[in-house]
């Protein structure tokens, strides 16, 4: 399986989270990847490759110009206007206020391209974004040139950015990126499965109106998870893209049983959609010992979760979403990579 990485990941490491009431350390910290890497090295996974220079034009296919705009260019406006700090979003254009202008004063700004106030744009964040976004756009060529099954292991993950905010730990959407390419390269129909414990309302949103690409997640209820105001199974998508979403949420303590027949049902609407490649947000935050989420998935599962979609025979990236279980990450990713390859 082919692995691509880059040690860019390192430039976007906030100081704190909101978390609970406190400013924590980031649970979407630079470990998680070294953990990844160490269990890649232990399985064997060699075939690795370094990210090609991001194509931003495919970019803009899925995120607003102006959004990747701010990305690339905000911190330097925060800096100018004498901040020293993190830049952690305060105020947002939620209901009742006007989202049709876009202040100027730069915290005015962050918050408009914000939904979330837990995730920090730090000096070296589009650096580690644009890399993750290079990950996933590489492993699509890979994938597209005839690889069957290839890995990205983007950090920051992306699937909660929409096409102009960002949040939940996430900037570029690396998934949405990705399963537009593989269309721009060629491909009919694509399928996302988005496994992450959280809702991905950032790649639904994305495709929200489209027939060409099938988003499915198993996820969190929203009535219970992050990020709370998406992700109810009467979501089925919109105009053209009406039956084209399909969600999963699942109540607090959900085991490995009922998740995984959600996962059968998800994988059943894949095949119907017969899709030439399919994109995996792979977050391994539904484990049990996983410090924010509350699913029950023990690291024998996720050879099983490999297997399953492994089974669907089908072209395959899988993009690194969450998981914040530090320890455990590298073994519960690289199972289901191993349980892929039926090895
Ligand atoms: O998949 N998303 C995450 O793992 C991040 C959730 C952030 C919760 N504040
Ligand atoms: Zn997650």
């Amino acid at each position: 399986m082919k692995v691509i990485l880059s040690d860019d990941h390192r430039a976007h490491f906030p100081d704190g989270e909101v978390y609970e009431g406190s400013l924590v350390r980031p649970f979407e910290c630079p470990e998680r990847w070294d953990h990844v890497v160490a269990a890649l090295d232990t399985a064997g996974f060699e075939d690795r490759h370094e990210p090609q220079s991001v194509d931003l034009d495919r970019v803009v296919r899925v995120h607003d110009p102006a959004y990747v705009d701010f990305l690339r260019t905000f911190w330097e406006d925060w800096t100018a206007a004498g901040h020293t700090g993190d830049a952690i979003p305060t105020m947002f254009p939620v209901r009742g206020l006007r989202h049709d202008r876009v202040p100027v004063e730069p915290d005015g700004r962050l918050g408009y391209f914000a939904l979330a106030a837990e995730t920090a744009i730090t000096a070296g964040t589009w650096r580690a974004a644009s890399a993750a976004a290079a990950i996933a756009q590489t492993g699509q060529y890979l994938v597209a040139g005839g690889s069957p099954v290839a890995f990205g292991l983007c950090r920051p993950p992306g699937h909660h950015a929409s096409s102009d905010q960002f949040g939940g730990y996430c900037f570029l959407n690396n998934a949405a990126i990705a399963a537009e390419g593989f269309l721009v390269d060629g491909a009919d129909r694509v399928a996302v499965l988005d496994i992450d414990f959280h809702h991905g309302n950032g790649t639904q949103g994305i495709f929200w109106e489209r027939a060409d690409v099938l988003f499915t997640s198993l996820h969190g209820h929203p009535a219970d998870a992050f990020p709370y105001f998406m992700g109810y199974e009467d979501e089925t998508g919109a105009g053209p893209g009406e039956g084209y979403t399909a969600n999963y949420p699942m109540r607090p303590g959900t085991g490995f049983e009922e998740w995984s027949t959600a996962l059968d049902d998800a994988c059943r609407r894949i095949l119907a959609h017969r899709p030439d490649a399919l994109v995996v947000s792979l977050g391994v935050d539904t484990f049990e010992g996983d410090p924010i989420s509350f699913f029950r998935l023990a690291t024998t599962d996720y050879l099983e979760v490999g297997r399953r979609i492994g089974a669907l025979g089908l072209p395959t990236l899988y993009v690194m979403e969450g998981g914040y279980a530090v320890a455990e990450i590298g073994t519960n990713t690289v199972n289901v990579l191993s349980g892929h390859l039926g090895t």
